[in-house]
């Protein structure tokens, strides 16, 4: 299986985020794509390329206008008002505000075009979120020239991003963008079947409402874990888009045998779509140690994600998402890869 990685991810350092009433390093750092890909060369998984640079003409179909001029802007804006570090939103129009008018300000913009203190920008994050956006697209390119499977080494991740904010780690959604593009590459249908730990929540609002893509989401349940204002069973898509979004919540503490009985159930139902190419949303981060989740998946457990994946016979998109227990990420992530493979 290819590769396709950026070092460019590493302009995204040094980021910080507000979590339990501090502002900490955030989780999401650079070493966890520098584990990954010192596992895919130890395991010789296969080539690692280079990304091609594409323009945000496909992300522009997902995002809207507004976000995506919005978005390299940040730095440079934040500097402006004589600040440095991260730039961090603090203020969100929640119900009773208004929605529709866009501040001019800049602390008014993070909040207006955010969802959480999670989704902080530095001096090269753009440069970052570009390059994460150029790898799942050139992924898809190898995906959809005939080749079974790819792996997109996305970092920053992105399923969490929505049409109009960034979210939990995510700026643009890099799923949402690879599995748009392969439907303007002909494909008529495009699961995405996402199997992080949290919810993702952008990816299902995104396509909420049609039904060129199923969404099918594995995920703690929004009662106790982020997202927790999307990710409830009973969203099922609307209009067009009705019966096409598929979630299963799950209780903290949840381990494999309930996990995958729920990959399994997920899986028949993208089965019963026949779509012409499955987007895998994969976040490692249901794993037992990882530092920020609840659930209990276990090192041997990630190469069974990746087999029953392979059942289905598709042509599979691996899209890299979240998992924080850095030490482990990569073996994680990996052994998804090759049990794919097996
Ligand atoms: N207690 C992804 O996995 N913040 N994003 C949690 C920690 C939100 C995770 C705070 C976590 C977002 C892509
Ligand atoms: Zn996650």
């Amino acid at each position: 299986m290819k590769t396709v990685f950026s070092p460019r991810h590493l302009g995204h350092s040094g980021n910080m985020e507000l979590v339990a009433g501090a502002i900490v390093p955030a989780f999401e750092m650079p070493s966890r794509a520098e584990f990954i890909m010192n596992r895919l060369t130890e395991v010789k998984l296969g080539p690692v390329i280079d990304p091609v640079e594409h323009d945000l003409s496909t992300a522009a179909k997902v995002h809207s206008k507004a976000y995506l001029d919005f978005l390299p802007t940040i730095y440079a804006r934040w500097k402006a008002e004589g600040r440095d570090g991260t730039a961090i939103p603090f203020t969100w129009p929640t119900r009773g505000l208004r929605g529709d008018v866009v501040p001019e300000f800049i602390d008014g913009q993070l909040g207006y075009y955010s969802f959480d203190g999670g989704c902080g920008i530095v001096e090269g994050s753009w440069d970052a979120i570009k390059s994460s956006h150029d790898v799942a697209l050139t992924a898809a390119g190898l995906v959809h020239g005939g080749e079974r499977t790819a792996f997109a080494l996305c970092r920053p991740p992105g399923h969490h991003a929505g049409a109009a904010f960034m979210a939990g780690y995510c700026y643009i959604n890099n799923a949402a963008v690879a599995a748009q593009w392969f439907l303007d590459q002909g494909a008529k249908r495009v699961a995405i079947l996402d199997v992080d730990y949290h919810h993702g929540n952008g990816t299902q609002e995104i396509f909420y409402q049609r039904a060129d893509v199923q969404v099918i989401n594995l995920h703690a349940d929004p009662m106790q874990e982020y997202p927790y204002f999307l990710g409830h069973a009973d969203e099922k898509g609307a209009g067009a888009g009705e019966g096409f979004n598929i979630n299963y919540p799950m209780r903290w503490g949840t381990s494999w045998e309930t996990w995958s009985a729920a990959l399994d159930d997920g899986c028949k139902k993208l089965e019963d779509y026949a779509p012409d190419v499955v987007v895998v949303s994969l976040g490692v981060d249901t794993f037992e140690k990882d530092p920020i989740s609840k659930f209990k998946l276990k090192t041997e457990d990630f190469p069974k994600i990746g087999a029953r994946i392979a059942k289905l016979g598709l042509p599979t998109l691996f899209v890299m998402e979240g998992g924080y227990a850095v030490a482990d990420i990569g073996v994680n992530a990996v052994g998804v890869l090759t049990g794919f493979e097996s």
